[in-house]
């Protein structure tokens, strides 16, 4: 089901498409407990207003690369929870046929892979197939602040500058990779890396999704407008742990941090009968492709391997 690309731009489906990513997220940490899930899996939870702002401007043929914190970004794009649901379980019915669990999936022009900076020159190598086709698609490509210290990400920066690739590149800085604290492990301006290629850099502190929106607009039509990549820098915050129980954070910190919700943020937009309607429709979409997906059969073991 697609249920916001494009014509995502009223406040109950932003709030709804956000209120999805953070049910489902909450539904798939608890089904660990269970042994339900296969692989490991990093929750976007906290960071919903920057894949329901950046997706409600994208076009559909646009061409996503997202990284191991991929769910959100799929979710918003318009992905089908069950088939992520399924692939999460390792079952037949996922998206790559339950073989690539929660980093590794494909669906239409959405890509994932869990290498840090590995999707990033061939995000490249896309934006100058699109470019050679002349399209007019953009490409996204998202990264976290832990990222900017891969090296791949620097020469991809510089072809594509080079050769005017329409690419957008998204640093979701949530201040932490893994354990590390930004502040130990990336020195100097985030921006400036960028602005040192000539890529110019919509920046933001914000968990409010219509300001996402907003800086993502004028990203993403600076990226197609031919002059070459753009970048977007949206600082905020991660509620759950890095991907189960790897949190160094201090309670004080995380109570701090739980402040700064882009559904409660959002939510003072909406009218009061939109709260219990947006909540039963979003636990229908969770619930039926959880339930669903644990019913479905496990992928046939292949004799070659
Ligand atoms: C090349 C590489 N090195 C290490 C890892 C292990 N790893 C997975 S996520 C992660 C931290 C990523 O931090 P960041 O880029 O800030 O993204 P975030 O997890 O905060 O969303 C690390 C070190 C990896 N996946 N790939
Ligand atoms: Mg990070």
């Amino acid at each position: 089901m697609r249920y916001n690309v494009l014509a995502m731009d009223d406040n109950f489906t932003l709030y709804k498409t956000m209120l999805v990513i953070r049910r489902f997220e909450e539904r798939l940490l608890s089904e660990f407990s269970t042994g339900k899930i296969v692989g490991t899996t990093h929750a976007y939870i906290g960071q919903e207003a920057d894949a329901a702002g950046i997706f409600s401007v994208v076009d559909t043929e646009d061409v996503v690369f997202s990284n191991h914190r991929c769910h959100g970004h799929f979710l918003a794009y318009g992905g089908e929870a069950y088939q992520l649901a399924a692939e999460l379980m390792g079952k037949a019915s996922g998206l790559v046929g339950g073989r690539g669990g929660s980093q590794h999936i494909h669906w239409r022009n959405f890509y994932s892979n869990g290498i840090q900076g590995g999707i990033v020159p061939i995000a490249a190598g896309m934006a100058l197939a699109e470019k050679e086709r002349n399209t007019g698609k953009i490409v996204l490509v998202f990264i976290g602040d832990g990222t900017l210290g891969e090296g791949s990400l620097y020469e991809s920066m510089n072809i594509a500058a080079l050769w005017k690739l329409p690419i957008l590149f998204v640093l979701e800085d949530n201040h932490y990779a893994q354990t590390t604290p930004v502040e130990k492990a990336v020195a100097g301006s985030m921006s400036a890396r960028f602005t040192a290629f000539g890529i110019p850099v919509w920046e933001r502190e914000t968990s409010d999704v219509l300001e996402v929106r907003s800086l993502a607009m004028e990203a993403a039509a600076s990226a197609r407008s031919g002059t070459g990549p753009a970048c977007l820098i949206l600082h905020t915050h991660r509620f759950s742990a890095h991907s189960k129980g790897d949190d160094p954070r201090s309670p004080e910190e995380l109570a701090r941090i739980h402040k700064i919700d882009p559904l409660t943020i959002h939510g003072l937009r909406l009218a009061t009968e939109e709260f219990p309607r947006a909540a039963s429709e979003v636990a229908e979409i969770v619930n039926n492709a959880f339930d669903r997906a644990s019913l479905d059969p496990f992928p046939e073991l292949c004799s070659e391997y």
